[in-house]
């Protein structure tokens, strides 16, 4: 193959040797070309692992349908393996290397036998920046080569990128059997390498976003002075033309799509919102003393329920083409539909499975976890810093979280190590992005949980490092669009009307922004947040930004059961923010005064 010659001496030798056991029929370099592109869809639609969308409504659209056990991650089968446990932590799933090597030997054994082995090679990160790591994908699934072109920086591009160098993450894939009790997605950080098998699922089978540019790379972050994180990149332009980014980390399907491809409401006047990243931030020092952003991605991997003009017109534009959607279901005129859809339930439709359904049958035409896989170019609000090599300058960083309790909308951090503290006791209502109950409140630090690749007692330290390593960093902040009234209903209209809090998080970071101090930071005052052509009332907005220091006690403790977790490794930093917090909240319940007084008596 012409490509062939090109790849790296150190490409084809591990080619080879993975060939060797696997043993494909035959073996495709690809180059990233439309060529390239329009051949792999026409084998897929003949295979059935793609169905063609009604391409005059919905141009270069395709469906895929998992196999129905496949369609979420499986965190239970994802193991980090480095020589210690004490290096994975308690966050992680840990086997010793040697033991993984030889449990997924055998699965891999012959596993590529009458398919043909895909080699993708790919960046993360925009070409020519410092921020930029190369990988290498082995997969014989198809749909993940189609993904993965979508996803990332793919083809020649990575090889030019490599040149000669063997410094490229070796990630292996393979479908297998697809069965779950066969499934393993393992990490080999000391060796920089990933290897799949059992699952074509987003975030199991493309190994560049959350097992590469999460899981590898926030190990490699720790060791060169970065920080890979679950987060999005978002650009606002002020009414005064003022450009400002901020960073989100937000827990799966918590709102980080939502939030990057934000309009801004009618009534805000002269704001603009540009999308540089949507799901991943790579973030490192630059040398003007801030901290500055990637995306290391080049595509969009995105919830597709609750998907509308209403809600979020940017992505639902977006993927009006060039889109592969994955689990929707299928009207008869070959358009996808989803539940929150702007278009009323079809009369019938086929469900994410193939299955005949009508809105009678009640079960959900679309799986929760449906995803969409778009090109980033394909979104109107993309961020014309997208590709700049040097990123972007974070003037915030959120962290957000579905709590329907407890958590008033936004807060301020009092400085770095608070602010590294309320993401380090981040927790979240679990949600179909992964399999397992759906709404069960856990702990997910820094939405990274999940993702973390290293202890994440030691990623805490890392966070406080990385804060004194800048002159000025980011303001951190706590932002909660799920809190929910007595009825059950989201009080916070959220989507575009969650600029008005971004607004507010701005002005703090210019030193403006009204806020009062409380036990857990500081608070905008009811009228701080701008109201004006909204329609909420001011009973509402208390009860948004209500703190009750009596429903914050249970918190507390349940912190102080979580870091001990992590023993004597939880920095002392967080254990001393923990005991000022625990303080504060006591002092608000029980003024000191009247607990000398009662004392007294
Ligand atoms: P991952 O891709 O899994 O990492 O998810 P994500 O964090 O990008 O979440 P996404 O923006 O896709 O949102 C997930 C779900 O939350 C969707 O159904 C959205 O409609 C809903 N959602 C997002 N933002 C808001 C909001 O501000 N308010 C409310 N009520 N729902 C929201
Ligand atoms: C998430 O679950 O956070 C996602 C989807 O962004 S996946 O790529 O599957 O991890
Ligand atoms: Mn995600």
């Amino acid at each position: 193959m012409a490509t062939r010659t090109i790849a790296a001496t150190a490409v084809r030798h591990w080619v080879d040797e993975i060939s060797a056991l696997t043993r494909p029929e035959a073996v495709v370099y690809c180059d990233g070309s439309e060529a390239e592109k329009a051949r792999i869809i026409r084998e897929c639609l003949a295979s059935g692992e793609l169905i063609e969308l009604n391409q005059q409504k919905r141009p270069g659209c395709y469906l895929h349908r998992s196999a129905p056990h496949d369609v979420a991650r499986t965190e239970h089968l994802t193991f980090v393996c480095t020589d210690t446990p004490e290096e994975a932590g308690p966050n992680n799933n840990w086997m010793p290397p040697a033991d993984a090597v030889a449990r997924l030997t055998p699965l891999f054994d012959g596993a590529m036998q009458g398919r043909t082995m895909f080699v993708v090679p790919f960046l993360m990160g925009p070409a020519g920046s410092r921020f930029t790591k190369v990988g290498v994908e082995i997969t014989d699934s198809r749909y993940v080569v189609l993904s993965m072109r979508a996803m990332t920086r793919m083809g020649q591009i990575a090889l030019d990128h490599l040149g000669g160098s063997d410094d490229f993450t070796r990630c292996l894939h393979s479908l297998g059997d697809l069965s779950p009790d066969r499934r393993f997605i393992v990490h080999f950080p000391q060796n920089n390498a990933v290897w799949s098998i059992g699952s074509g699922y987003g975030g199991n089978a493309l190994l560049g976003k959350k097992c590469m540019a999460l899981r590898l790379a926030s190990w490699f972050g720790r060791q060169e002075g970065w920080l890979a994180e679950h987060m999005l990149i978002l650009g606002l332009r002020d009414p005064g033309g003022r450009m400002h980014y901020i960073t989100g980390a937000f827990p799966s399907a918590c709102g980080k799509t939502n939030l990057a491809m934000l309009v801004p409401p009618a009534s805000m006047k002269g704001w603009e919102a540009w999308t540089v990243g949507d799901d991943i931030a790579w973030l490192r020092p630059g040398a003007d003393g801030r901290l500055w952003a990637v995306n290391p991605e080049a595509g969009f991997f995105g919830v597709v329920p609750g998907t509308s003009r209403a809600t979020n017109p940017n992505a639902f534009e977006m993927i009006q083409r060039n889109t592969i959607y994955t689990n929707v279901a299928l009207r008869p005129d070959g358009t996808p539909w989803w539940e929150g859809h702007d278009d009323p339930p079809p009369p019938t439709a086929e469900d994410w499975r193939g299955r005949p359904w009508t809105p009678q049958s009640g079960e959900k035409a679309a799986h929760p976890n449906s995803r969409f896989t778009t090109p980033a170019t394909e979104c109107a609000s993309l961020s014309p810093e997208f590709d700049n090599p040097d990123g972007v300058p974070i003037d915030a960083i959120l962290f957000g979280a579905r709590r329907q309790r407890r958590v008033p909308l936004v807060f301020e951090a009092f400085n770095w190590r608070h602010g590294t503290f309320l993401g380090a006791t981040l927790s979240s209502e679990t949600t179909a992005a992964a399999t397992g109950k759906v709404g069960v409140l856990r702990r997910d630090p820094m939405a990274m949980w999940p993702f973390c690749g290293y202890n994440m007692a030691d990623y805490f330290a890392h966070w406080l490092k990385m804060g004194a390593a800048v002159n000025a960093p980011p303001k951190i902040f706590r932002v909660n669009w799920f809190r929910t009234n007595e009825r059950g209903r989201f009080i916070w209209p959220g989507f575009g009307e969650n600029l008005r809090v971004l607004k507010w998080i701005l002005e703090r970071c210019e030193g403006r922004g009204a806020a009062v101090d409380t036990s857990i930071g500081m608070v905008p005052t009811i009228d701080a947040i701008d109201r004006e052509g909204l329609d909420v009332s001011g009973e509402d907005m208390r009860l948004l930004l209500k703190v009750d220091p009596a429903e914050w006690v249970e918190a507390v403790s349940g912190q102080d059961d979580f870091f001990a977790m992590f023993g004597d490794r939880t920095p002392k930093p967080l254990r001393d923010e923990h005991a000022m917090l625990s303080k504060r909240i006591e002092d608000a319940i029980t003024p000191p005064d009247l607990r000398d007084h009662d004392l007294g008596t």
